[in-house]
């Protein structure tokens, strides 16, 4: 292993080009040496600010000389693949969700890295960093508010397009609230529900947005979720959670709040809502990155690894069935041992 960690991206859109930045102005500890991307002239534009040298094939980049370590914001349908690749080579990876498009391929993938012996993959469910979500999993953990029986969930952006659909809106954006909830209160989704309210006038014919999606963990606490895709204002992701002797309320963009006089000469109060996920979290990402640089130093992870893909694969699949049929759907965990 070289000093620095010579860092492979797969996929530069939105998410990796953001990593790619991130690692070369934010963390210390590893450089891009490698991009690649299927839109060629976009991979070579991203390596060439970062002085990266570019990879047509994937594959190959992920078994190059100078890469010691992968960092994969692909497509998803391309995950599987790549994440075995890292665990042929014997590589940490930091995988974007999904960790795979559904639970038995997403468990095939568990399977292999407890072959190798190691821990290597981890999971880009970057809210585990957030201080905000890191300081009320201790609040949980100390017991300060007592044993939790309920979490609500807020998840809002601003707009999408008519691809995301209702299914996208579970394993796109809930699968946050998946990874949320299985953290805070360490046990795993035993079923979920999905309740269809009046759909925006935004929302293309025949998709649910808003929806309440509904958890009930192995102890039987539950957790609503509010998926709402296109609200128009911006990203709001809160979480509140309750406890027997108190409850944590936290997301509230409180920051800034800034008093004028308003056009009819009246004082108005407020900030500003963040238009979108990487504005938001960016100082979570900033923190995962850092982390999983310096666990991928020393061959190993930093955070969510494997498991907790396959378990929110498993979350999101019943959550896309609850969706189509209504119904309250078990969630089944297939053991590895
Ligand atoms: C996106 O992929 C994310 O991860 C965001 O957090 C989520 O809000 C959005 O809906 C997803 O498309």
């Amino acid at each position: 292993m070289s000093a620095e960690l010579r860092v492979a991206v797969l996929g530069v859109g939105m998410m990796g080009g953001f990593h790619v930045e991130t690692l070369s102005r934010r963390t210390h500890g590893a450089r891009v040496a490698v991009i690649n991307d299927f839109d060629q002239t976009k991979a070579a534009a991203v390596a060439a600010a970062v002085g990266a040298r570019v990879e047509a094939d994937p594959l190959a980049a992920i078994n190059a000389d100078d890469v010691d370590a992968v960092v994969i914001a692909s497509p998803g349908q391309a995950h599987q693949q790549q994440v075995l690749a890292c665990l042929d080579r014997g590589i940490p990876v930091l995988c974007e969700k999904p960790l795979t498009t559904d639970p038995v391929s997403a468990l095939d993938v568990v399977k292999a890295e407890r072959r190798t012996g190691r821990q290597l993959v981890q999971l880009g469910f970057m809210r585990r960093f957030d201080p905000e979500y890191a300081a009320a999993k201790q609040l949980i953990d100390s017991d300060a508010i007592g044993r939790v029986l309920l979490l609500h969930c807020i998840h809002r952006n601003m707009a999408n397009g008519p691809h995301f659909d209702s299914a996208m809106m579970i394993t796109d954006s809930v699968v946050h609230e998946v990874d949320v909830a299985r953290f805070l209160l360490g046990q795993e989704i035993a079923s979920v529900q999905v309740l269809k309210p009046a759909a925006t006038g935004a929302a293309p014919e025949r998709v649910a947005d808003p929806m309440i999606v509904i958890f009930r963990t192995a102890n039987d606490v539950i957790v609503t979720v509010e998926i709402f895709v296109r609200a128009q204002i911006g990203y709001e992701v809160r979480t509140e959670v309750v406890g027997e002797r108190g409850s944590t309320l936290f997301g509230l963009d409180q920051h800034g709040i800034t008093k004028f006089i308003g056009p009819a000469g009246n004082g108005i109060s407020g900030g500003t809502v963040p238009p979108g996920f990487i504005e938001r979290f960016a100082g979570a990402y900033e923190i995962e990155l850092q982390h999983w640089v310096d666990a991928a130093r020393t061959g190993g992870i930093d955070g969510p690894g494997a498991w907790d893909g396959y378990a929110a694969a498993a979350v999101c699949a019943a959550g896309v069935e609850a969706v189509r049929t209504g119904k309250v759907v078990p969630v089944t965990l297939e053991s590895v041992e």
